[in-house]
């Protein structure tokens, strides 16, 4: 068990640290003694940082992560992160190339692997600390149970080690050494019948398929007097609300202006976003989701899922169950057919409000090289795509 993970700088399971013990498990390393030259890949296998903005690389990624990424438990749906969604999630402010590494088999080049770091300040309870977050790990299916991953995270932290940064964020839907916080999926229906018809969800005991279309219709257009689309101007004031909001929460990024506006602006097909403007012009309210596909697998009707995931958000005026609403009203509006949520944040005040169902995958927060007290998923404030 955790023949890897056991060697790595993480709390073993089932350790409880005392907020006075919070801090790096192991100290930074002094630069001579970083290893220079990269961790050994198997016979056949070679390293590539590729180039995200090249159209040609970027569409191998794309192809690698559309047949080989995350899936549910049952395999019937898999992540679809569109070749633009990638760019964006990739070149956020101080990315660097060398931290898109890729692995190729030799001969034919075929990419068969990936792993991605950005850089992003935590706020982890009281401390600042500068981190990466990783990102799309990810190994060819043909490839698995060979102890590539490991290689691939070995890689990916002496990458990041020599940039002189220790510690790292990361997301995954399985239990590994380490956890900081456990978060639920929760889901908003809002095409009933294709999510039935996909098996994404299911007519419940003493239901149809036209109650449950009732159940969750929507008003067509918003209620919340001011809701609009979110635009250039108002950013320095969306993101000083955002910023005021995320000191709250004990995980949470904390933003320049300008990594705010990469991240939060509209980007069509990849993030929307909206404001509530009072009449006195004043923004008050600020929300965002951003796009995210599943391919539908065996389905002889439906290829893919059009889903959204709840993104950053703060509400100082406007109750949080109406403005997330009026942004169910536009994600419907726009065609797709689930919302998706987290439990963190302050999110439980809408989830069974607005008739969001529990959904059946979990999103386990880590910190690597961090110990500190586990929090609940209410203290966490980190949306990572
Ligand atoms: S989470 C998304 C991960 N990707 C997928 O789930 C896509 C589909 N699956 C795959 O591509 C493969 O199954 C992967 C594992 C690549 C996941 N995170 O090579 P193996 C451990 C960390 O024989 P494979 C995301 O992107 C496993 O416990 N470790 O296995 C964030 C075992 O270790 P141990 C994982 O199935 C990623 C070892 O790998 C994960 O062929 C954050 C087995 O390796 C996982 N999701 O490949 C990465 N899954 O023996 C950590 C399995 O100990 C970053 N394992 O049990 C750490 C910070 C690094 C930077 C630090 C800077 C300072
Ligand atoms: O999407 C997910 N589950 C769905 C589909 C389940 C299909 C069978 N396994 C689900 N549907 C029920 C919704 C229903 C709506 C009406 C009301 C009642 C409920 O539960 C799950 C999340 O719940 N998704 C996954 O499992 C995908 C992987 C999640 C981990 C992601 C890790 C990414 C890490 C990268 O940083």
């Amino acid at each position: 068990e955790w023949k890897f993970w056991h060697t790595q700088p993480v709390p073993t399971i089932g350790t409880k640290t005392a907020s006075e013990n919070s801090g790096p498990v192991e100290e930074n390393k002094p630069m001579e003694e970083l290893r220079q030259e990269p961790y050994k890949l198997p016979d056949g296998f070679s390293w590539d940082e590729i180039d995200v903005l090249n159209e040609d690389e970027l569409k191998e990624l794309y192809v690698l992560l559309n047949e080989n990424y995350v899936e549910d438990d049952d395999n019937m749906f898999r992540f679809d992160y569109s070749m633009p969604f990638l760019r964006w999630a990739l070149c956020a402010p101080g990315w660097i190339r060398k931290w898109h590494a890729a692995v190729r088999v030799t001969k034919s080049r075929k990419m068969v692997g990936f792993i991605s770091a950005v850089p992003i300040k935590m706020k982890v309870y009281e401390k600042e600390v500068p981190m990466v977050e990783i990102n799309f790990l990810c190994v060819h299916k043909k490839l698995r149970l060979k102890r590539m991953a490991p290689v691939l995270i070995k890689e990916i932290t002496r990458r990041v080690n020599l940039e002189g940064i220790f510690q790292a964020v990361y997301t995954a839907g399985v239990v590994l050494p380490g956890i900081v916080s456990k978060c639920r999926y929760w889901h908003r229906s809002l095409n009933v019948k294709k999510l039935v018809s996909v098996q994404f969800s299911h007519v419940g005991r003493n239901m149809t398929l036209q109650r449950m279309q009732k159940l969750y219709r929507l008003p067509e257009a918003t209620q919340i007097k001011g809701f609009r689309e979110m635009r250039h101007a108002d950013i320095p004031r969306a993101f000083a609300l955002l910023s005021q909001y995320l000191k709250k929460f004990d995980l949470s990024p904390v933003f320049t202006q300008e990594e705010f506006e990469y991240l939060c602006q509209n980007r069509p097909n990849i993030v929307s976003s909206f404001v509530v403007e009072q009449e006195d012009g004043e923004i008050t309210d600020f929300i965002s989701y951003y796009h995210l596909s599943s391919t539908i697998m065996n389905h002889p009707q439906y290829k893919t899922l059009n889903a959204c995931y709840m993104y950053y958000h703060a509400a100082s005026r406007t109750p949080l169950p109406e403005l997330v609403n009026d942004c169910l009203v536009q994600a419907h509006l726009n065609d797709f057919d689930v919302f998706n949520a987290l439990d963190l944040m302050d999110n439980k005040e809408f989830l069974e409000k607005l008739k969001f169902g529990v959904g059946d995958g979990n999103l386990q927060y880590y910190i690597y090289n961090w110990q500190c007290p586990q929090m609940n998923p209410e203290k966490v404030a980190l949306l990572l795509q």
